[in-house]
């Protein structure tokens, strides 16, 4: 800038004055804490640098977090503590230099709750079992105090399910007489207290249902002839055995002995006609089946 100076008497000189105009904003670096971090102390520290085009420490900078003006150190770094309040908190930090160029930095602090809060079960059970197969279900509880220690239980369980007192892990291998609907209540504790989750586990049979079937062979027979009967059993669940008695006028519901491939032999003595009844009993279902 170049002014001129005039006297009265007309005498008149130069001043040539320089002046530089700052128009870069300080540059604000926060190193800690990360934006949106969740704590579980009131007392939170932010730290950080500013760099500012202007000489000296920071430059020209001043910096305020939430208004209150902090000291910035002779490395350019700053750090400085404020109390969070419980929930969410808005943290404006602004470095503004001479000129008045500003940067603004904005965290959001979430303070945990203090109060030691019950865990929160957040896993949904499978409701569903299978007579003689193994049924499991992970527990899994949430709790607002991350460093809690939860333990796990079973208010209410039928025999032979057993859980994880750490993992929350329930087990249990449902037996043929627990076949139908159960009610279960797990919870999850600590110091704190605790919270149940209820749900009904319905038993049912595994595989496909038990066909039994008899043959006879030949099917229509005559006096003297020898019929060769065959008790066929087709998806029973592991072992199963096997029982067959002939009915007829004269006879009511003799036994008739099968072999170890389900056949029997009989010999025909009376015209008429016969009922057989087979029975076929197995691990899971026990059913009969007729022919005459
Ligand atoms: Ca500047
Ligand atoms: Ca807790």
């Amino acid at each position: 800038m170049a002014t001129t100076v005039t006297d009265l008497a007309g005498n008149s000189t130069i001043v040539t004055n320089v002046v530089k105009i700052d128009k870069s904003a300080p540059t604000l670096s926060i190193t800690s804490p990360a934006d949106n971090s969740t704590v579980t102390d009131p007392a939170l520290i932010i730290s950080g640098s500013v760099q500012d085009n202007t000489s000296g420490t920071g430059g020209s900078a001043r910096i305020t977090i939430n208004g209150s003006t902090v000291t910035i150190n002779p490395d350019n770094r700053f750090s400085h503590s404020i109390t969070l309040a419980e929930g969410a908190n808005m943290i404006t930090i602004i470095a503004t230099d001479a000129a008045g160029n500003s940067s603004t930095a904005t965290l959001t602090i979430t303070l945990l709750s203090q109060v030691n809060e019950a865990p929160v079960i957040t896993s949904s059970a499978n409701t569903t079992a299978t007579i003689d197969q193994a049924y499991e279900y992970a527990v899994t509880a949430t709790d607002v105090n991350t460093n809690d220690v939860l333990t796990y239980g079973l208010d209410r369980a039928p025999v032979g399910m057993t859980i994880d007192p750490n993992t929350g892990l329930i087990q249990w291998t449902p037996a043929i007489s627990q076949r139908g609907s159960h009610t279960i209540i797990a919870r999850a504790q600590d110091a704190g207290g605790f919270s149940e989750q209820s749900w009904d586990i319905i038993v049912v049979d595994g595989g496909l249902a038990l066909d039994v079937t008899i043959g006879l062979e030949p099917p229509i027979a005559n006096i003297g002839e020898t019929v060769t009967i065959t008790v066929a059993v087709e998806n029973a669940a592991g072992a199963f055995t096997r029982s067959l008695t002939i009915s007829s006028l004269t006879m009511n519901g003799a036994d008739l002995a099968l072999d170890a491939s389900g056949q029997a032999q009989y010999t025909v003595t009376a015209s008429g006609s016969y009922e057989l009844i087979a029975t076929v009993t197995c691990n899971h279902i026990a059913r009969s089946s007729n022919a005459a």
